[in-house]
């Protein structure tokens, strides 16, 4: 018979209601509370969005495909879903927490965001292993980063060609990519954190794929603190480009991130688009991976990979 083994899905979560949006907005801030000025922009943002984020709905359809597929695929284990979030319920201690209620003294997880930093995946992990000790013991299996999966890779070369069909022919002659993920301090280089070196390297994989000749690299989302964000961001490096080669499209590539959300709702499809029209560009973006089926049978590759080595 298979062994009977938890499955933890990790994501970042958002606010099911707007009255979740302060006390969430104050998890993302460690606790400190936001100004009144900064809950009433943010609640700004998922009101242009259509009120709240779908990124709720499409965690949860993404796990539910993964834990399908992964118990298709072999038949070493019998999966049960798990599903933790970073800044809303189900917290990933209450995942853990539950785990054990149900009798798993073994699982694995994944998060579902591709690159490796201490603010990113690092984060998520501890927060797993702390949780199992706390609870006197339970062993989860955790992945560093998939950012490399060929089909991940596949997906987005598969996404930039379709969108590249869209374009006129003056655009498909003249046309960037802008690949991205979320900005985080800068104080991680010196600490010598491997994302943006992931991210650029996931670049180029998907250039190559796709056949892009023109690229570049750039963060967006970054917070507002005083502090130093890693850049360019993708606005500023928009309105560079432009000056510099004066495209006549731009396709942004938010490869950072696995699903509609917010800071691709607004910051691509808002900020972005109004820098593009403001300069006289056009203006794509392909469809994010969601619970695209090659997107789902990238992530259980990576976890049967995961699976090899226990
Ligand atoms: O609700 C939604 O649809 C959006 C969900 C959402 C995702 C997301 C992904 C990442 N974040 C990362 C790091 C930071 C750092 C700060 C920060 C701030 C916010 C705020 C909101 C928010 N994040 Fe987020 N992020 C999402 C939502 N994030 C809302 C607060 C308002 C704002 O700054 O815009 C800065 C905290 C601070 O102020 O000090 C750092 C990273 C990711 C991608 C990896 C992952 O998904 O885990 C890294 C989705």
């Amino acid at each position: 018979g298979r062994k009977k083994m938890a499955l933890l899905v990790m994501a970042y979560g958002t606010p099911y209601r707007e009255e979740d949006i302060e006390p969430y907005y104050t998890h993302i801030r460690h606790g400190r509370r936001p100004s009144d000025e900064q809950i009433r922009d943010l609640k700004n943002r998922y009101r242009a969005i259509g009120g709240i984020s779908p990124l709720s709905e499409i965690t949860k359809r993404q796990a539910e495909k993964l834990a399908k597929r992964i118990n298709e695929v072999q038949d070493r284990y019998a999966f049960e879903l798990f599903i933790g979030l970073k800044h809303i319920h189900p917290f990933i201690e209450d995942a853990v927490k539950e785990m054990k209620e149900k009798g798993y003294d073994e699982g694995v997880s994944i998060v579902l965001a591709p690159h490796y930093s201490t603010y990113s995946i690092k984060s998520y992990n501890e927060r797993v292993q702390k949780a199992c000790r706390n609870l006197g013991g339970m062993k989860v299996h955790t992945i560093d980063e998939w950012y490399k999966e060929p089909k991940f890779i596949r997906y987005w070369a598969e996404q930039v060609k379709k969108t590249v069909e869209k374009m006129s022919e003056e655009e498909r002659q003249s046309y960037a990519a802008i690949f991205s993920a979320h900005s985080l301090p800068e104080k991680i280089l010196q600490q010598g954190d491997p994302y943006p070196e992931q991210l650029k390297e996931t670049a180029k994989l998907i250039a190559e794929a796709a056949g892009i000749k023109e690229y570049a690299v750039g963060w967006q989302s970054a917070g507002q603190t005083p502090e130093p964000w890693l850049g360019p961001d993708v606005q500023d490096l928009t309105r560079e480009l432009h000056q510099k080669k004066g495209y006549k499209a731009y396709m942004y590539l938010p490869v950072g991130f696995v699903a509609d959300h917010l800071e691709v709702l607004y910051d691509n499809d808002v900020e972005c688009k109004a820098v593009t029209e403001e300069i006289g560009a056009a203006y794509y973006r392909p469809e994010m991976p969601n619970d695209n089926d090659l997107f789902i049978e990238a992530l259980a590759d990576v976890l049967l990979k995961k699976l090899e080595t226990i």
